[in-house]
């Protein structure tokens, strides 16, 4: 049996359209017979990581361990999908080196910060500018760009369909052999 599978790494600010971009991968994928799996905040934040904040340093330990879960995946044939912020390419680096650099995807999701900020669709931005949220990515914490992911998607000019059509391409063809 030989199933290769690889790593998808989205990194972007906040509302930059990570979930909703891995959502409509995730179906795209299912609908060809490919299983994957997301990991987010929603599922890993909530339950592994939970005892860990926004610090550098809690930030780090974060893309460890979501590095490690996801190796695990990757290692078992599951197309794996991570959606964070991971705004270092020390932690891009660090996720790289764990999952090992042939089956590591990076997507830029380079939606710019003041599109991201009007969206806001949790209010989250506007207790960032209130300062009721400490260091949050790119008001009061910092977002270094990659310089050179794999693909770079613009959700503010891309429709959702044609951003999935341009992760197929860069995907489909090391999954399948
Ligand atoms: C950034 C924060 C913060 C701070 C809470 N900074 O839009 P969201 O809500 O759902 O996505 C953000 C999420 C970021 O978590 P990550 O695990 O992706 O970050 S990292 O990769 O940097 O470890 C946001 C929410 O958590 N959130 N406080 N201070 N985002």
């Amino acid at each position: 049996l030989k199933q290769h599978s690889v790593m998808i790494w989205f990194t972007g600010l906040s509302g930059s359209g990570k979930s909703t971009l891995a959502i409509a991968l995730e179906r795209e994928l299912h609908r060809r017979g490919l299983l994957c799996r997301i990991l987010d905040g929603d599922n890993i934040r909530s339950g592994i990581n939970n005892n860990l904040g926004f610090s550098p340093e809690d930030r780090i330990e974060n893309i460890r361990r979501i590095a490690e879960v996801s190796k695990l995946f990757v290692d078992s044939g599951i197309i794996t999908i991570a959606a964070f912020i991971s705004p270092s390419n020390e932690m891009r680096k660090l996720a790289s080196d764990i999952i090992g650099k042939d089956d590591f995807i990076e997507v830029f999701i380079d939606t710019p910060l003041e599109v991201c900020e009007e969206r806001d669709v949790k209010g989250l931005y506007a207790k960032a500018r209130r300062g009721e949220i400490k260091e949050f990515t790119g008001i009061s914490a910092p977002f270094e760009q990659p310089e050179h992911p794999d693909l770079r998607l613009d959700t503010s000019k891309l429709e959702i369909g044609d951003s999935v059509k341009k992760l197929l391409e860069l995907i489909l063809p090391k999954v399948k052999p």
